[in-house]
């Protein structure tokens, strides 16, 4: 059988482990070809006090179209970090693959009730645009918020019924799958929510890990597509993603990295997530 392929299109920030540098690394490792697609390229995230930003908007289109006569078939593109205006680009990019790639998108924008630095409304209204045509979105709570314009709540120990009525508005902006991440039903617990029309609301929860660790997002979403690219169900998928995320935090705080702001010691963690893909 054809090995499985994933486009993934995001920036390429070189210092502090986040988008591109732990998505190849982590879909490869899952056993799956991995073609990445800088969106911009940062000297750092933009979680540190100041970073370089060049932008590649302009190159994106033509980088697909050079593609026009070769193979563009993907199991999957995955979004993560878009820069402003690069929203509408992604979705001429879908519309030159095959009409059945699959499309995962991980809003990338926000966190801690608070969109990320140089993002606006205007952003969040693009990302709806890319959200109706997604068949699965990934949004923590505060992306939901924004995305679906609610408060972000003072009390983040949800329910379950304030959990499932978040996923149906963000499942009402018209993504198939919605994968609500960080949700909390108790202040020991996290876990991710998972809605789509036919199976209704499902959810799992694990013990939390406390600290706010860079790049966790985007090393949670490259497992969770990969995850589910090789058969899992999406929970499945999210459960996997959640252990690979867990077991990295627990190699940061073992070697006292500053996995805060550098991003966590996934590497170590990547043969826990091969064998958990093993059946
Ligand atoms: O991990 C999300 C992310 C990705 N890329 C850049 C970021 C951030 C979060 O701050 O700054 C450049």
């Amino acid at each position: 059988m054809r090995e499985k392929r994933i486009l993934t299109i995001q920036d390429y920030s070189c210092l502090g482990r986040c988008s591109l540098t732990v998505a190849l690394p982590t879909i490869s490792a899952c056993g799956i070809e991995c073609v990445g697609v800088p969106t911009a390229i940062l000297s750092n995230h933009t979680q540190f006090k100041d970073w370089t930003f060049t932008d590649l908007s302009d190159d994106i289109l033509p980088i697909v179209d050079m593609w026009e006569e070769k193979d563009r078939h993907f199991d999957a593109v995955y979004t993560g970090y878009l820069a402003k205006g690069q929203v509408k680009i992604i979705k001429e990019m879908m519309k030159k693959l095959p009409k059945d790639t699959l499309l995962f998108v991980d809003p990338a924008m926000a966190d801690f009730g608070k969109l990320y630095p140089g993002f606006d409304d205007e952003h969040v209204s693009d990302m709806r645009e890319l959200i109706a045509i997604a068949d699965i979105v990934k949004p923590n709570l505060t992306e939901a918020c924004l995305l679906t314009d609610i408060p972000y709540p003072e009390n983040t120990v949800l329910t379950y019924e304030q959990a499932l009525d978040i996923c149906k508005r963000v499942h009402a902006l018209g993504a198939k799958n919605v994968l609500l991440s960080g949700v909390k039903f108790s202040e020991k617990e996290i876990g991710v929510f998972s809605y789509n029309e036919k199976e209704g609301g499902s959810y799992f929860q694990e013990p939390l890990k406390e600290g706010n660790y860079h790049g966790t997002g985007d090393l949670f979403s490259s497992a969770l597509i990969s995850a589910f690219i090789k058969g899992h169900s999406l929970l499945e998928s999210a459960k996997i993603a959640h252990h690979f995320i867990s077991n990295s935090i627990d190699k940061t705080l073992e070697n006292g990295t500053d996995g805060l702001r550098y991003g966590v010691d996934f590497e170590e963690a990547l043969p826990s997530l091969i064998d958990s893909l093993k059946d």
